[in-house]
């Protein structure tokens, strides 16, 4: 039977959207939250494409589900969706959830202030301050992000040779520097941002294997990142980042940022202790810290945070029934 009754909170996280869907889940199989996506994606994949895509979402829809943890040491759980699939991991998802479960009272913290979140890629730590019921700010101790390729030399049709780097976050990044072909995101537009991505994305994934080490099943570069001059006072950096068929995140990207500061820090551009704070396409900013060096498989690698806000603007029910033609989504 696929219908069903979804009670959602929204919300934004720096201008991108999150939906946390409060009721409804499906019950999921498995010992962790990977375990559960693939699940998930094997087994209950139409509730994100109704939940996500046109006309209950759109191209930039994002969302989450939480649920109780699989870890004892953890508060609760996440899975992400989203139009590009079920993200290992999603830094601006975690800001949006977090909040909004926090103001609603579908979370309650053990240690005021901290939380330990289980997540498809592994297990976050969360910082937040709450203040008269409203949550002022979250910051994320993210997953272990490296560095897994560099100076990949592509020819993309229309733009001609690139050299791209492929970093992890929590999803892997192609990330995309000024250089002869590309001359930074401020000479750039959104429409090139959105004609190029899938072309970049599909010749990468033909030719470039991104397998965690950890957990095969997070596994493709899913996303790309644009880089260029930052706008605002403040940023050290700005990025477009692309992902599913039509999106650019509004938000600065949180596994992006990660992804961005795991492949500054290999090249010896960032060093342990440093912030780096990321500005998105609408000039909206996430502070980003590299915490610690690590190591992913015996290579270097770096813990990043991420700090951000999220505003909560809405309550919704949204009904789904196969009588509907449109009830799992359409794209054009
Ligand atoms: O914030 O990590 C993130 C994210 C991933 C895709 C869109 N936002």
């Amino acid at each position: 039977m696929r219908k069903g009754t979804f009670f959602c909170i929204d919300a934004h996280t720096c201008g991108n959207p999150v939906r946390l869907v409060t009721s409804g889940h499906p019950d999921l199989v498995g010992n962790n939250m990977s375990e559960k996506r693939q699940d998930f994606l094997a087994n209950h994949y139409w509730i994100l494409e109704s939940l996500m895509f046109e006309p209950r979402g759109h191209d930039m829809m994002s969302g989450s589900f939480l649920y109780p943890p699989c870890s004892d040491n953890a508060d609760a759980a996440i899975l992400f969706i989203e139009t590009s699939g079920c993200l290992p991991m999603c830094g601006h998802g975690t800001i949006g959830t977090v909040t909004a479960a926090l103001e609603s009272g579908l979370l309650h913290a053990k240690t005021p202030g901290q939380l330990i979140l289980d997540v498809p890629a592994g297990q976050i730590r969360v910082e937040y301050e709450q203040r008269d019921g409203k949550v002022e700010w979250v910051k994320i101790y993210n997953i272990a992000s490296y560095l897994a390729h560099q100076d990949i030399q592509i020819n993309v049709p229309g733009i001609g040779e690139l050299k791209v780097d492929i970093s992890y976050g929590g999803n892997y990044y192609i990330i995309v520097e000024p250089q002869e072909n590309y001359p930074g995101l401020e000479n750039w537009s959104a429409a090139q941002v959105l004609q190029f991505s899938p072309i970049i994305r599909d010749i990468i994934n033909d030719t470039v294997e991104c397998v965690h080490p950890d957990d095969p099943s997070v596994c493709g570069a899913s996303h790309l990142l644009w880089t260029g001059k930052p706008q605002k006072p403040g940023s050290d950096g700005a990025n477009a980042v692309f992902y599913g068929d039509k999106a650019i995140d509004r938000s600065p990207c949180g596994t992006g940022t990660s992804a961005r500061m795991a492949q500054l820090y290999a090249r010896g551009e960032l060093s342990v202790g440093q912030e780096f704070t990321h500005e998105s396409i609408i000039g909206s900013q996430f502070v980003g810290k590299v915490e610690a060096a690590t190591e992913v498989a015996g290579q270097p690698a770096m813990m990043p945070s991420i700090k951000g806000w999220a505003k909560v603007f809405g309550k919704n029910c949204i009904t789904v029934d196969d009588d509907d033609p449109y009830a799992f989504g359409f794209q054009v």
